[in-house]
């Protein structure tokens, strides 16, 4: 027996539950497989008997959860023929398009927000090699502008609306469930566009042998077994950056906005969608204000030594309150998903401790003295 165990990617993992074919040439770049870290000081902080993990998509090589469904869009995009991708982004899936385009030596169109994307996305998306279109506009502007000139140029778009695009972000909660060996009680995740929420939706329904949903999105050629490897599906929880919180208004939003650059999203595109996993899940919507999504950021790396970026934070400030509240009852297993790296948004991040670097001569007394005023 081989004791080769090389991990290839999450397409070869889960290859029979996903829709490729025995020739298909994957495009690849080692994404999924990603930690589902258990947190202890933060649980024993609020004093709430809570077990309580991270699935930490930072962890992905472009640094967000965008990789598992690009592995497959692209994958798929190649195998049809299609010579470039476009998508509109506020910043991960430009990051992500970008990165298996030049897997797969295709060119990559990205079309971004003007001045509203973090450092480090813009920095990828460029030296990945992809065309870069800042337009004055917004993410929505930009997601209309995609759908419309789709249809004059061969061009396969891979935002979400592209169904293989949730057909690879589904693995993430084949893992989490393999991870556990069960199914969390609550799965709690940052909502944008909405993708992310309906794609662990269709995962965890076809671990649950429940997969109707599963079957429409790939058009009836997947080759996922029915049977079921779990017992049940978790209750589904969405937050929302208040400022770009249309599932909160119960409508479209025109003019978002939030510190959580990722998440500046007005018009969901997975809107129907998510309201069926609300609703099938037995779940909610709720929002976060930019102070709470920082200070969930903050409390993280401060207190875990978990990094993640704003948008990400948010699923962990809207479960920290549900918990607190008892919403979401002590003795639960909860899952909340760190989509993106915080090292995206560096600006950000220093910007939250702006006046706590020490400045002093370079002499041992002078370090001496900050070290000994600092020790706790
Ligand atoms: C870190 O990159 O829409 O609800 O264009 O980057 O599936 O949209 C990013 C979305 C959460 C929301 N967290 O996920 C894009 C983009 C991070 C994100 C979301 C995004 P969806």
């Amino acid at each position: 027996m081989s004791t080769v165990s090389r991990y290839t990617g999450l397409i070869e993992h889960y290859r029979d539950r996903l829709p490729v074919s025995d020739d298909t040439r994957i495009i690849s770049i080692g994404e999924g497989n990603t930690p589902l870290v258990r947190l202890e000081n933060i649980p024993r902080e609020i004093g709430k008997d809570i077990d309580l993990y991270i699935k930490y998509e930072g962890l992905n090589p472009t640094g967000s959860f965008k990789d598992r469904g690009m592995t497959m869009a692209v994958t798929r995009a190649m195998e049809e023929g299609s010579r470039a991708v476009l998508c509109a982004s506020t910043g991960n899936t430009s990051a992500a398009a970008a990165a298996y385009a030049a897997r797969a030596g295709m060119t990559a169109f990205v079309i971004i927000p003007e001045g509203m994307i973090a450092l480090g996305k813009l920095a990828q998306a460029m030296i990945h090699g992809a065309v870069v279109i800042q337009i004055r506009g917004n993410f929505d502007d930009g997601m209309r502008l995609v759908k419309e000139v789709a249809e004059h140029a061969p061009v396969t778009i891979v935002n979400s609306i592209n169904p293989y695009r949730l057909q690879g972000q589904k693995t993430a909660a084949f893992e989490i469930v393999d991870a556990l060996g069960r199914t969390p009680d609550f799965h709690c995740l940052p909502v944008g566009n909405a993708g992310n929420i309906t794609a662990h939706w269709i995962g965890y329904s076809e671990y649950a042998g429940m997969s109707t949903q599963a079957c429409a999105f790939c058009g009836g050629d997947c080759k996922h077994p029915c049977a079921a490897v779990s017992d049940k599906r978790p209750v589904m929880v969405g937050y929302q950056a208040s400022g770009a919180a249309p599932f909160l208004r119960g409508e479209m939003v025109d003019h978002p906005d939030t510190v959580a650059t990722a998440i500046r999203i007005g018009h969901p595109q997975s809107w129907d969608q998510a309201w069926k996993v609300r609703e099938e899940s037995g779940g909610w919507f709720d929002e976060c204000t930019d102070e709470e999504i920082l200070a969930a950021q903050k409390l993280l790396t401060s207190k875990e030594g978990i990094f993640c970026e704003p948008a990400s934070a948010t699923s962990v400030a809207g479960a920290l309150r549900d918990i607190k509240a008892g919403k979401i009852p002590e003795g639960s297993c909860v899952v909340c998903t760190l989509t993106g790296h915080g090292l995206k948004d560096p600006d950000t991040a220093i910007k939250q401790c702006e006046g706590d670097m020490l400045t002093v001569d370079a002499e041992l007394d002078a370090v001496k003295k900050a070290i000994l005023d600092n020790l706790a």
